[in-house]
């Protein structure tokens, strides 16, 4: 890649798409291909599986990831997983008397919520990775980033559940939340890749047509728009205040993510204390930079 000048690792054109020019206005959020080679994006996808593997469904509370309005998620188990490594289920991976409807490693909807404090190969790439840190320096986003919330995301085959339309700024006063997005897998349109909602009808794609079917009656047609499909080791950034949403997995791959939130710190943004994830005593956010950034871009559309 083409070094511009005084940036690390991104382009200045992805820099300026990034800040103001378009994300600001238009996108909000940026995919950076390839940002993780073969080997790293392998080493993650491994251990997740492992992870899987030595998950002891016999001692869990079968506590699901639910995200409804009447039915979120909200017991001890989730509460005081910000700083351990947790499983939480599919909704329809318990059966009414308690038991699982698929094998464990199919029955996973994410592992949270701090891999990239505990666990050595999403620490690797969460805090100890130069280019991460690069990233950091070049958006300059944040003045003192830290990180928090870090979740592998399966979206397993058939069961794969949606996430509804939502957005991440939520934890601090600015609001400073950037989601850092990992496909581990090639995402598609059937194996439930992420979506964004663009600002503007001007920019938004039409996805589907009202028609009249062979048979009589109507229809919606599906259009061959392009989409983001991000590939293997694609990192997406997702500011904080885009409305973002993925469907449920039908198709019969999987599609495994990695992501995690960077959110400003002390004195440049204050950490809501009724936030559902809190820093504890013995694992306080850790820092993504050596020293902050020196200027920064606001956060502000
Ligand atoms: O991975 C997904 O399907 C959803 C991820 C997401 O919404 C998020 O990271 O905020």
């Amino acid at each position: 890649m083409v070094m511009s000048k005084g940036l690390e690792y991104l382009t200045r054109g992805q820099v300026d798409q990034y800040q103001a020019k378009l994300l600001a206005c238009y996108r909000r959020y940026l995919r950076i291909p390839g940002f993780l080679g073969n080997d790293e994006t392998d080493a993650l996808l491994t251990r997740s599986k492992q992870l899987l593997d030595e998950f002891n469904i016999d001692d869990h509370p079968l506590t699901k990831f639910t995200t409804s309005d009447k039915n979120h998620v909200g017991d001890d188990y989730f509460l005081n997983s910000g700083d351990k490594i947790r499983y939480f289920l599919e909704e329809d991976a318990v059966d009414s008397s308690g038991k699982l409807t698929r094998d464990k490693q199919r029955a996973v909807n994410k592992i949270g919520h701090a891999l990239h404090e505990l666990d050595p190969v999403f620490r690797k790439v969460t805090l100890e990775n130069e280019k991460m840190k690069s990233v950091a320096r070049d958006l300059r986003f944040h003045n003192d980033p830290v990180a928090l919330q870090s979740m592998v995301i399966f979206k397993q085959p058939q069961i794969g559940g949606a996430v509804p339309e939502h957005n991440d700024s939520y934890y601090t006063s600015p609001p400073t939340a950037l989601g850092f997005w990992i496909a581990l897998e090639k995402c598609t349109h059937l194996n439930g890749a992420l979506s964004f909602l663009p600002g503007s009808h001007l920019t938004t794609p039409i996805t589907k047509r009202f028609v009249r079917t062979t048979g009589g009656g109507t229809g919606f047609e599906h259009l061959d728009v392009p989409e983001p499909t991000p590939e293997r080791g694609d990192l997406v950034l997702i500011h904080g205040s885009v409305l973002h949403k993925s469907e449920r997995n039908t198709s019969a791959r999987t599609r495994y993510a990695y992501t995690f939130h960077m959110i400003d710190s002390p004195p440049y943004a204050t950490y809501d204390e009724k936030n559902w994830l809190q820093p504890t005593p013995a694992m306080p956010f850790s820092r993504i930079l050596d020293a902050p950034n020196k200027t920064t871009v606001s956060m502000a559309a």
